[in-house]
């Protein structure tokens, strides 16, 4: 689901890939593929403005941390967005310590109340409840057989009272669950169009009747851009407690995951996945962020690395850039921190198409091992110092890292040059993007 969302985002952000500091201007461009983006897959306008402004407020002026580019900071703030708006925590339905905890479902014509009642139905059992479907919809003979035939095939009883009203129907389910030792019922509705008052007002006499103790809107996500004005036009009436978005498995934008909750302020509770009776699965905003991002790795990435890289320690190290008083010690402490992230080769392979590079990786890795041991056969002199290095300590550091002259020569050249490059900055670098310059990326 949503793989055009992720591929659009994906585009609009590759143009920040390279960059070293996010700004108005390097974010302006792809927040505005962002916003398109997002316009595209229905979601509310209105969302999308507050959206866009929230992540440009948190991009701008974000200095980019270690291994972390800018495009890659921007998806994380994006993410984390996309998980505020949709709810941040998992919310479930309520079951109530009543019996039988009542909980009533209602939605539109054909978004999937009944195959939802009866995947809730089946999922409950699964749990150890006792569920009992009520089929409240008497407008059409065959609903009633839909939902008992559900009910056969989950091995659930279906209560229904031919010739009866449904607000009688959903009375009466009650006391005839608690004789039948029956701890949860679950209420299908007529299918209704929001317009239709008088269905609107028999789904609300039912609710008021039965004071269910949880009350579940169903939403086909293959509606688009209507699902938020139906959801708000049944909210306003029905004051339900979460929203059920079904056909998440077909062909839909997911514009409604996206702005149902901001708009009606309740949470998505469900998807529905499929026809059959166990596609049904809990809604978990950060798992949906990351499904429409499609970049799940990225996100843990830049956690990592917000993680790993000291904030007090990038700004003593950004004062030592300055000041030009970088030192081989320094040096080794920041490949230190590039290895708290895991080895390079690691690093690398959770950013989307750095596969390329292909075994690349394994010959960094080995030069990063040489350069650690080179180091550590310093002295502390040595390190503060590289220029009292003469032949002799030159053998002698060869010798204690297993390396030769050549090589601890090659690595003090680097270092003189990186040095240099380091004072042509008026502001540091990180050393994850001096390595990946040094290296040839
Ligand atoms: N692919 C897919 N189809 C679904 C899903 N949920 C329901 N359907 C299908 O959508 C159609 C309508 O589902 P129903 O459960 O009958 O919808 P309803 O809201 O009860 O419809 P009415 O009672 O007529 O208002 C059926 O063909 C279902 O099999 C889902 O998550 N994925
Ligand atoms: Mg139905």
């Amino acid at each position: 689901m949503f793989e055009t969302l992720t591929e659009k985002l994906d585009g609009a952000l590759r143009k920040l890939r390279g960059q070293h500091r996010i700004s108005e201007e390097n974010t302006a461009e792809a927040l505005n593929e962002v916003r398109t983006v997002l316009l595209d897959a229905d979601v509310n306008l209105g969302v999308v403005t507050s959206f866009i402004e929230t992540v440009r407020q948190k991009a701008a002026g974000r200095e980019v941390v270690a291994s972390v580019t800018p495009g890659q900071l921007i998806i994380k703030i994006i993410y984390d967005e996309l998980v505020a708006l949709m709810g941040s925590e998992r919310s479930d339905i309520t079951i109530a310590a009543d019996i039988p905890s009542v909980i009533m479902v209602a939605g539109l014509q054909g978004s999937g109340k009944t195959t939802f009642s009866g995947k809730l139905a089946n999922m409950l059992k699964a749990k150890g409840r006792q569920p009992l479907l009520v089929a409240a919809d008497v407008y059409r003979p065959a609903a009633i057989d839909q939902l008992q035939s559900l009910g056969e095939q989950i091995g659930v009883p279906v209560f229904t009272l031919p010739g009866a009203t449904a607000r009688e129907i959903a009375k009466r389910a009650i006391p005839y669950a608690k004789e039948n030792a029956r701890d949860t019922v679950i209420i299908d509705t007529a299918g209704r169009l929001a317009i239709d008052e008088a269905m609107m007002q028999e789904v609300e006499d039912i609710k008021a009747f039965v004071k269910p103790h949880e009350t579940l809107f169903v939403v086909d996500a293959m509606i688009g851009q209507d699902a938020v004005n139906t959801a708000k036009a049944f909210h306003d009436r029905l004051q339900y407690d979460g929203v059920v978005l079904t056909k998440l498995d077909g062909d839909t934008r997911g514009g409604a995951a996206l702005s149902i909750r901001s708009v009606v302020g309740k949470p998505v509770k469900f998807v529905g996945t499929g026809e059959k009776m166990d596609a049904l699965e809990p809604f978990h905003p950060d798992r949906m962020a990351s499904r429409i991002l499609g970049m799940g790795d990225i996100v843990s990435l830049v956690e990592k690395a917000q993680q790993t890289f000291d904030q007090k320690e990038a700004a003593k190290l950004q004062e030592k850039l300055v000041t030009s008083q970088f030192t081989l010690q320094d040096f080794y402490e920041q490949l230190q921190q590039v290895k708290k992230m895991g080895s390079m080769s690691q690093v690398l392979s959770m950013i989307p198409g750095a596969s390329k590079l292909g075994n690349l990786n394994d010959v960094d890795e080995k030069e990063l091992k040489y350069v650690e041991a080179i180091i550590l056969s310093m002295t502390k002199e040595e390190r503060a110092n590289p220029s009292v290095i003469n032949g002799s300590r030159r053998k002698r550091i060869a010798k204690g890292s297993g390396t030769t002259i050549q090589e601890v020569n090659k690595l003090l050249t680097q270092f003189a040059e990186m040095q240099k490059m380091m004072r042509n900055f008026t502001k540091g670098k990180s050393f994850a993007r001096m390595m990946g310059q040094r290296l040839g990326r």
